[in-house]
């Protein structure tokens, strides 16, 4: 083993002698390293020959302590708790923009994919669950700078299994594009893979059918200055997502249809307006070229005229007025449970020289993760053994749940001060909205501060212009205001949603619901913050019913390099993922615990005198067990339902001893049963 595989086992235990590990075991490519059953994942940023079928094979059915770390180890875990003790897992991958989450994420689900059921329909199963991926980051993906595959929408996926673990199928979510991106990018990003992807991929035929060039510079949309990025193939790739939509399920014509969109969206953003002055004195926008229209409305088969009206026109609501819906009365379903591994692969933190409101939505969202984080490992481990009555010392860690509280507070949370000044009535601008937020955040402050010291609203005479800050978690940020309540509203006006959905194109009219006339609705619809916090809300519950498995990823430098270890760089994100305290929690406790019944059934083959019946109660069976066994006292603990035990060494003895037991019993049978023929 080079270096220490888990720092739980690192001697002396400092923040220096933890880089030094990391750096030591990324000097030999050894990227994965532990902290208990936390996996730290180092990005290589080059690739490793350590995702074979071989290694699948040398982690499939091993204990997580056996072998070297890997992602491998707690995919397996996970999945063998799930098929054999029946417990839904989610696996939470954290880190920054570029630190290897996507990446993660699909190798715990290639693995997955690799380890269960086989058979024509499961492997049908597997492909499309594997195949969305692709799919997915062609229209969600983009060059920035921090990453060259950077995730602009976050992605949450339930594996669905049956009771013996095959996979059924999967459902995904996928939680705030940053649709923003469609019109302009920051200087040296892209626009989303697939418009790239379909101008150099795409046959002459189908771009003349789709009324394109291949030449990027055509397109007002389309980033110059990086429009080619280096190790990246857009047009082999493009070839790698119409065969995946083919693997997803996409009819031909389905595919069609959403190629036509893409080329939409190019026309469209060369459609260019310009003033005309009216009789009465006004000036009516007018578009200058028609040509782009043209052909955009013969993609969507919409009536120029039409869109036309739309783009210069804006039909003002004078009338509110409530609009009831029938709710469908839910059926009650009796469905079969199934088993679920979650997999979440969310954008990273962000922090660049310009932040604005997708950037706050990112960074509140990763507040969140690490929230569930510190409320799963740090709290509930300290909790857990007050609860059970375990000899344990405090260990202080940083809680960023005021972070979120300042976030999220239904009363004087930034989000809700946002909707409220995004709904009250009068001239309302990004403005008044950090007006607002300045007097409101400002005195809350004042208040909280006589409390505690925990200000993460930083006000001060540097700020610039139109700007506030907050102390995140992992740093401060700067937020420019500009395009906040925009962002926020997401309004579409009804002339285009109607005008869209008159397109004889049925994809276009599945997307534009809202435009159909007989289903005006004049109620406003939930701001786009609203929505975000809601389904944030609703995934951190969701993640809480399940038993949670964590990867976090880290970022070795800033270059996008292989090779290079900036330790300024990692330690900031040792710092701020909170693995020291990680560490210190766990060894300070115990790195394996379980209630009395499992563990006494799981290892009472190994004691004459609990096998194969005990007929008292389980905790004493363990206690005869381990006393039999002659386990060190000091290496485990009694607690009220669970034993204890401190190192994974211990755990791995036991497994290593049942395995002997169950192949000598294998070799019995054999044998017996050899006798018999
Ligand atoms: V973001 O928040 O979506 O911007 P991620 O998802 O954390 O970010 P991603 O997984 O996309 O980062 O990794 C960035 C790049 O690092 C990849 O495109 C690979 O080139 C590289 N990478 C990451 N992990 C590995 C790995 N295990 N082996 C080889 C890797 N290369
Ligand atoms: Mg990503």
């Amino acid at each position: 083993m080079i270096g220490v595989g888990d720092m739980v086992l690192l001697e002396p235990l400092s923040e220096d002698s933890f880089l030094e590990n990391l750096k030591k075991r990324f000097d030999h490519s050894e990227i994965y390293t532990y902290i208990g059953s936390v996996v730290i994942s180092m990005n290589p940023y080059r690739s490793l020959p350590i995702y074979t079928p071989d290694k699948v094979e040398e982690y499939r059915n091993r204990n997580f302590y056996e072998l070297s770390p890997h992602i491998y180890a707690l995919a397996d875990e996970a999945y063998r708790s799930l098929r054999d003790q029946d417990k839904d897992q989610c696996i939470l991958i954290t880190g920054e923009s570029g630190a290897g989450k996507t990446e993660a994420s699909k190798l715990v689900m290639s693995y997955v994919a690799a380890v269960c059921g086989k058979g024509q329909e499961v492997n049908k199963v597997k492909e499309q669950l594997l195949q969305s991926n692709p799919v997915l980051e062609a229209f969600g993906n983009a060059k920035t700078v921090r990453n060259d595959n950077s995730s602009r929408f976050g992605k949450y996926m339930d594996i669905e299994f049956d009771f013996k673990g095959d996979p059924l199928g999967g459902v995904i979510s996928n939680y705030l594009l940053e649709k923003s991106r469609v019109v302009k990018q920051p200087r040296g990003e892209r626009n989303f893979h697939v418009f790239y992807q379909l101008l150099s991929g795409a046959s002459d035929d189908t771009l003349k059918k789709l009324r394109l060039h291949r030449d990027v510079s055509k397109y007002n949309y389309l980033s110059l200055d990086s429009a080619v990025v280096s190790g990246l193939d857009d047009a082999a790739n493009f070839r790698t997502v119409r065969n995946a939509m083919q693997i997803v399920g996409f009819m031909e014509d389905e595919v069609q249809s959403v190629l036509q969109l893409v080329a939409a969206v190019l026309k469209l953003g060369n459609i260019e307006f310009k003033p005309e002055s009216r009789c009465n004195g006004t000036d009516e926008s007018r578009i200058k070229d028609k040509n782009d229209l043209k052909e955009m409305c013969e993609l969507l088969g919409i009536e120029q005229s039409v869109l036309e009206r739309a783009f210069s026109y804006r039909t003002v609501e004078a009338k509110l007025e409530k609009v009831s819906t029938t709710l469908n009365v839910a059926q009650a379903q009796t469905k079969t449970r199934h088993k679920v591994m979650g997999v979440l692969d969310i954008y990273g933190f962000e922090i660049f020289e310009d932040n604005s409101f997708e950037q706050f939505i990112i960074n509140y969202c990763n507040e969140k993760l690490q929230q569930i984080f510190i409320e799963l490992t740090l709290r509930e481990e300290q909790e857990e053994y007050v609860r059970e009555g375990i000899e344990w010392t405090n260990i202080e860690y940083f809680n960023n749940a005021v972070i979120c509280d300042l976030i999220e507070n239904n009363k004087n949370g930034i989000l809700a001060m946002l909707d409220e000044e995004c709904l009250r009535p009068g001239t309302v601008t990004d403005e008044t909205f950090l007006d607002k937020l300045n007097t409101v955040c400002a005195e809350h402050q004042h208040f909280e501060s006589r409390l505690s010291k925990n200000s993460k609203f930083l006000t001060d005479h540097s700020l610039p212009h139109n700007c506030f800050r907050i102390q995140h978690y992992a740093g401060k940020v700067l937020y420019r205001v500009e395009g906040f309540m925009d962002k926020n509203n997401d309004l579409l006006y009804r002339d285009l949603s109607q005008a869209m959905y008159k397109a004889n194109h049925s994809l276009i009219k599945q997307l534009f619901p809202e435009g159909n006339p007989a289903k005006v609705n004049l109620k406003r619809p939930p701001t786009a913050g609203f929505q975000f916090r809601a389904s944030v809300s609703t995934l951190m519950k969701n993640l809480q019913t399940k038993n949670p498995n964590y990867i976090r990823c880290i970022k070795p430098n800033d270059k996008k390099a292989p090779h290079i270890f900036t330790e300024s760089l990692i330690r900031h994100q040792v710092r701020y993922l909170g693995l020291m305290e990680n560490v210190r929690v766990r060894r300070a406790g115990y790195a394996f615990r379980q209630t009395y019944e499992p563990c006494l059934e799981r290892y009472k083959m190994l004691c004459k005198r609990t096998w194969p019946h005990w007929r008292g109660r389980a905790r004493e069976g363990v206690e005869v067990l381990m006393a039999d066994l002659q386990v060190p006292a000091e290496e485990f603990s009694y607690g009220r339902s669970k034993i204890f035990i401190r190192n994974p060494r211990t755990l791995f003895f036991l497994e290593e001893r049942r395995r002997q037991c169950l192949q000598d019993l294998a070799t019995l049978i054999q044998k017996i049963y050899r006798g018999w023929k």
